[in-house]
């Protein structure tokens, strides 16, 4: 993918300041500028992002400015009125995402004027963007800001290759819980077909947030969402340490280093570089500083901390009581143990040159990066790039992101100072040799993992998504081309026909128990096989029920729960897919979970399976239910990693069962059960079905029941629209001529199953009812071949290529079925495939 560029964050690496008579540009303070900067210094491209104090409304001077940035350096600027630019950034993202995202949930302040303003920064943004883009452009956007612009962008350009980068830690999911608009946020983010993390801890975390909060189950590394494929992946940012190394060797570097050692002769010098901000721990460290010295008075006179701290946000009120809290600190500190010749805390409250930058961190003996919470911290690998054979120690809070791959630094807790003080003075007393050593496997993996690295790891995911979902299968699929199948399936002598049962073969109810084949499915079903062909229900049903649903149809293969056991056609015994099962007394330890949740939920149960726990929630308020059933789901996420169990999300239901009883395996054992078969057709509507789909070969009819995306090739309305397919099939003489049908007749659609508004789901409610099929239905198939499902047509004797005739279910008294079903000891499952 070779495509221009185009990177959007907040801001540019440029800030508009107002200046006497004018405007003048400043650079930006921050992380993110001081990484991507050299990376687009080096692909090309373009950057957007909002100048800052710039003008809002048209200003000669400030325009020009701004149309000079954009053809000479690349830098559009999007134009924000002042309220908006205030309000957008002052307020959602800065008072309720940035603290809530750090773990301070306390100082999250939501104003709930700030959030249309948050939406319409992120249109704005959008409108940048899109006026700008030109064909095969990459779109990569930045940080917490602009956390909706991915979807925005989407719908504005579905094709575009776009990338989204926390630059931010992302909160835990009992946090995140507590952030009001969280759903719109998560929704944003997933436009994107690439979303970077700091750290995998961040990206275990979102996954989590996306369960909870959408209800989506997200793999490893990716989330499908509305036919689409997000990949998430931890990609840890770095930085550009010859660009800064370089600075060193030029003159001005070199000076500012010889001044730094003269006025530091004999001391060693402890330095800390933050954005005044309360997540970089500056009063903590404070704090412990002078612990230190209370506690090592040895150390006046020999040790001198110089504190850099660039004020930011400064409208925002914890900002600016920061800054007071500091002051105070410096004071108490300065005050207490300076003397004529020292002074303990070198103060320097403004944004430093980069030479004079440089000079610190190669002057410095220790750096001192504790935040409380970070993404990364870049400091803490300025500091690694400029100590190139050097013999300084890293003291590196465990809290930063940069921990995760740092580990040679000495790891402090910034909460704990009297631990953090003693730390420090250890790593004071820590011998040369050791200090070389851990310096040296610090600075020789920044090498290998510098910005440029970071980024083309980022795109080259990027492409590999973007492409992937250019010509992935999940998406909406087309209806069916009825015709086409019956075709294809008239002259197959090996077909291979896999069914789900709820929600396919037959509606839900809202009792399990009360989803019952109706009249005429059972043998239906059965003179589809024929031959060598193979028909199997594939459910997630226990065997009982399927054994007395689909009694007398011997043609059948039966797989239940999912497959963890199988009868195969023409016998009677149920074979187990795994000789043993997951380890005994699971059950017991998983049960107390659901039952919890039982007791939460008015109208749930569990159900007991031989291989599974299903909790039900069809009968609960359906709110509430989806939204505990999140939780559930995500408690067992966790509480089963490592065992051969995990948790399943149905329709209305939770179930826990062993990882190896799927569908995908059931395709296995029935692919290898005859002659290969020249035909497969497999129909399913539920999550568990898509395993069936990708099990299958390309030119598979595989069709997805009901509204949404799948990786299916086709869809179907509902089970009365399935029902109809059977009978055309069954309807046809085998390598007979093609006949025309009521459901035949119907030409394919462009439309998608969901864009058609769906009469089915009328007929899906009415077929609920005990007089399913309605009266009005008009039957499919012609007299010869009938079906059997209407009351009119009398039901042929069915000879099926095992010449068993099949018993006619239809001429047993519903009520048969219902007090059977009744009488059983738990109540089956419905919805779980
Ligand atoms: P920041 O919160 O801005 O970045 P950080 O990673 O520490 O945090 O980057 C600060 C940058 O500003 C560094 O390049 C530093 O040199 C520079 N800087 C700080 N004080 C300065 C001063 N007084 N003078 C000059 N320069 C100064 C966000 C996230 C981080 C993440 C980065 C990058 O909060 O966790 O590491 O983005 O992803």
């Amino acid at each position: 993918m070779n495509g221009r560029l185009v990177v959007v964050s907040n801001r540019l690496p440029l800030t508009l300041k107002r200046a006497a008579g004018g405007w003048k540009a400043e650079p930006s303070a921050g992380g993110l500028a001081t990484a991507l900067a050299p990376v687009l210094r080096r692909s090309g491209g373009i950057w957007i992002g909002w100048p800052g104090e710039g003008p809002g409304q048209p200003d000669p001077a400030g325009d020009e400015l701004l149309r000079q940035w954009e053809r000479e350096r690349g830098f559009a600027a999007v134009r924000l009125r002042e309220e908006l630019g205030r309000r957008f950034y002052h307020g959602y993202a800065n008072q309720a995402l940035w603290p809530l995202f750090h773990q301070f949930p306390g100082r999250m302040a939501y104003d709930p004027g700030g959030w249309p303003a948050y939406v319409e920064a992120n249109q704005r943004f959008r409108d940048a963007v899109v006026e700008r883009l030109l064909p095969g452009d990459r779109v990569w956007v930045h940080d917490y800001h602009l956390m909706l612009l991915p979807r925005l962008l989407r719908e504005a350009a579905p094709g575009l290759a776009i990338g989204f980068f926390l630059h931010i830690p992302f909160p835990p999911s009992d946090l995140f819980l507590i952030l009001p608009r969280r759903e719109e946020l998560l929704r944003g983010l997933l436009g994107a077909d690439l979303i970077g993390f700091q750290t995998q801890g961040h990206v275990q975390d979102f996954r989590q947030s996306v369960q909870r909060v959408l209800g989506l189950a997200p793999q490893m590394d990716r989330v499908v969402t509305e036919g689409r494929t997000v990949r998430v992946e931890a990609r840890p940012i770095s930085i550009a340490p010859r660009a800064l190394t370089d600075v060193l060797a030029r003159k001005a570097g070199r000076d500012a280093l010889e001044r730094l050692r003269q006025r530091f002769t004999g001391q060693r010098l402890l330095l800390a570089v933050d954005r005044l901000d309360y997540t970089k721990g500056i009063p903590e460290r404070l704090r412990a500083f002078h612990r230190l010295l209370q506690g090592s008075p040895e150390l006046a006179g020999k040790i001198t901390l110089v504190q850099v701290a660039v004020p930011s946000r400064e409208k925002i009120g914890r900002y600016r009581e920061l800054r007071a809290e500091v002051a105070a600190l410096l004071g108490e500190t300065n005050g207490s143990f300076s003397t004529p010749e020292w002074t303990p805390v070198v103060y320097m409250q403004r944004a430093v040159p980069r030479p004079e930058l440089a000079a610190l961190y190669a002057a410095a003996d220790l750096a001192w990066v504790s935040p409380l919470r970070d993404g990364m911290n870049l400091v803490a690998k300025e500091y690694v790039a400029c100590q190139a054979g050097g013999a300084g120690v890293l003291v590196l809070s465990e809290f930063a992101g940069a921990a995760a791959e740092m580990g040679e630094a000495v790891l402090v807790n910034p909460y704990d100072e009297e631990h953090t003080a003693a730390a420090v003075r250890q790593a004071l007393e820590m011998p040369e040799e050791q200090r070389r050593e851990r310096m040296g496997a610090l600075h020789a993996r920044l090498l290998r993992n510098d910005v440029f690295a970071w980024a083309d790891r980022f795109l080259e995911l990027l492409g590999t998504a973007a492409a992937g979902r250019a010509s992935g299968r999940v998406g909406v699929p087309p209806e069916l081309p009825r015709e086409q199948v019956v075709e294809a399936f008239r002259p197959a002598r090996a077909p291979l026909v896999l069914l789900d049962y709820d929600g396919t073969l037959v509606p839900f109810a809202r009792r399990p128990a009360d989803a019952l084949p109706p009249p005429g499915l059972v043998p239906l079903v059965a003179r589809l096989a024929r031959g060598a062909g193979r028909v199997a229900i594939v459910s997630g049903r226990p065997r009982d029920f399927l054994e007395r649903a689909f009694d007398g149809s011997d043609t059948v293969w039966l797989a239940a729960e999912h497959g963890a056991l199988v009868r195969p056609a023409g016998s009677r015994d149920w074979q187990p897919l795994r000789e043993s099962g997951p380890l005994p007394g699971w059950k017991e330890r998983v049960r107390p979970l659901l039952e919890r949740f039982v007791d939460r939920t008015p109208g749930s149960f569990v159900e007991e399976k031989e291989y599974a726990l299903v909790w039900h929630f069809r009968m609960a308020e359906p709110d509430f239910g989806e939204w505990l059933a999140n939780e559930l789901f995500h408690d067992l996420d966790l509480a089963l990693a490592q065992t051969e169990l995990h948790a399943l999300r149905g329709h209305k239901v939770v179930e826990v069962k062993p990882v190896w009883a799927s569908k995908r395996a059931v395709v296995q054992r029935l692919e290898a059960a005859g002659e290969p078969p020249d035909f497969r057709l497999a129909i399913g509507d539920d999550r568990t079905d898509e395993e069936l789909f990708a099990a299958l070969p390309a030119e598979a009819w595989t069709v997805h029941v009901g509204p949404g995306s799948s990786q299916a090739r086709y869809c179907l309305d509902g089970p009365e629209d399935v029902r109809r397919l059977l009978e055309s099939l069954v309807a046809r003489p085998w390598g007979g001529p093609p006949r025309r049908t009521g459901s035949g007749t119907r030409t394919r659609s462009s439309t998608s199953c969901t864009s058609r508004p769906s009469a089915t789901r009328t007929r899906m409610a009415a077929a609920t009812s005990p007089g399913w099929p309605p009266a009005s239905t008009t039957c499919a198939t012609s007299a010869s071949a009938a079906c059997g499902c209407c009351p009119c047509i009398p039901r042929p004797s069915v000879t099926t290529g095992t010449t068993s005739p099949t018993t006619a279910p239809s001429t047993r008294p519903t009520a048969r079925w219902r007090s059977s079903a009744a009488s059983w000891r738990r109540p089956t499952t419905a919805g779980c495939g």
